[in-house]
């Protein structure tokens, strides 16, 4: 019997007993942000049953709305929306929610509210969910003051107010990873305890990368650096080997291994998508947060990411998100195409 690879299969660290440390760290701390995520992860929870068993359930296909960026909404969309609206809502500790499925903001009743602001895509890679491949929710956590006293103004704050951000992606193994300002953890969910347990301490995404991930479909459209960039992974000057192509269209599953294996993620601006395509409080902003936390960079083709300051709840921002180095090497590309006067 292997003794230590039992005692460490029975001394499990779950996500709540690792956000319990966490905040025992914060004497002052009353439990309202544990309580918060507990209710996060029961929505993930939710959705990673109804997602597995999507095709069982009559839950693949179109819901037969469109919500406010055009989209046609799916089944699951709608589902996992609601889910977190009322999970968020239910856990008593939010004033103000944005997802992407739903136009306005939605100011939780007076009589419910607490600190937070949840600001959450429920369910990203629409485009994935009928053919079965990985999918996930993604989150940022942001406080206000006085709760009592929220405004629209309060969901636009800067990505670096932002006080923990995180994923879920519902692919070979429903994988949670969070961060709250202290590096990047991430948890496995056991089907057989319904809890999700650490498997992956301290993620540091490697300082270089072997790959780069992007919609070459989009190419002809893209502008100079972009254009450069790409050409440099493909046929490499300085000797090295290629850099291998890696998209899966789900920015939950692209991030995931990018932060894993390291590389680049990018959805640029281009002409027919100046502002690129992914959407800056509940896309760019927690994604930003996660990749610097672990080491990396996130950069919008002109300052970092999460210095962005939104105008509007639904906007758009090009994004650049990977291991350091790699994103040194936009950083360069876009300064000499200013340089150029491009
Ligand atoms: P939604 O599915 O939540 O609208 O997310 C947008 C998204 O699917 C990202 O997950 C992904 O990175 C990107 O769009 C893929 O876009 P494209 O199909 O243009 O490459």
């Amino acid at each position: 019997m292997d003794y230590e690879a039992d005692t460490s299969r029975t001394d499990l660290m779950t996500i709540t007993r690792f956000v319990l440390n966490e905040q025992s760290k914060y004497p002052e701390s009353r439990g309202d942000f544990t309580i918060l995520l507990s209710h996060v992860v029961l929505g993930c929870k939710f959705v990673c049953s109804s997602v597995n068993k999507a095709g069982l359930a009559k839950l693949l296909g179109l819901a037969g709305d469109t919500n406010i960026q055009g989209e046609e909404q799916k089944k699951l969309d709608v589902l996992s929306n609601e889910v977190f609206v009322k999970a968020l809502i239910s856990s008593g500790r939010t004033c103000l929610l944005v997802s992407e499925e739903v136009e306005e903001a939605i100011f939780v009743p007076p009589s419910h509210r607490g600190k937070y602001i949840v600001v959450f895509d429920p369910l990203d890679g629409s485009s994935n969910i009928d053919c079965g491949v990985s999918i996930g929710t993604i989150f940022g956590i942001y406080m206000v003051e006085d709760e009592t006293k929220v405004s629209l103004e309060d969901a636009l704050q800067p990505g670096n107010k932002l006080l923990a951000a995180g994923y879920c992606m519902y692919g070979s193994s429903c994988t949670f990873v969070l961060s709250t300002g202290n590096g990047v953890n991430g948890f496995t969910l056991d089907p057989s305890l319904g809890e999700f347990i650490l498997t992956h301490p301290n993620i540091k995404i490697p300082r270089k990368g072997k790959i780069y991930s992007v919609n070459e479909g989009n190419a002809k459209n893209w502008d100079e650096p972009t254009t450069k960039y790409v050409q440099k992974c493909k046929f490499p000057q300085d000797g090295l080997p290629p850099k291998s192509l890696r998209y899966i269209g789900s920015m939950v599953a692209d991030i995931h291994r990018t932060l894993l294996y390291g590389g680049i993620f990018m959805y640029p601006a281009d002409i027919k998508s100046p502002n690129g395509k992914l959407r800056l409080l509940y896309e760019v902003f927690p994604m930003s947060y996660l990749m610097e936390q672990a080491g990396g960079q996130a950069f919008t083709g002109k300052q970092r990411a999460l210095d962005l300051v939104p105008k509007q709840l639904h906007e758009r921002s090009p994004i650049f998100l990977g291991s350091y180095d790699d994103i040194e090497q936009m950083k360069e590309l876009y300064a000499a195409s200013k340089a150029d006067g491009a």
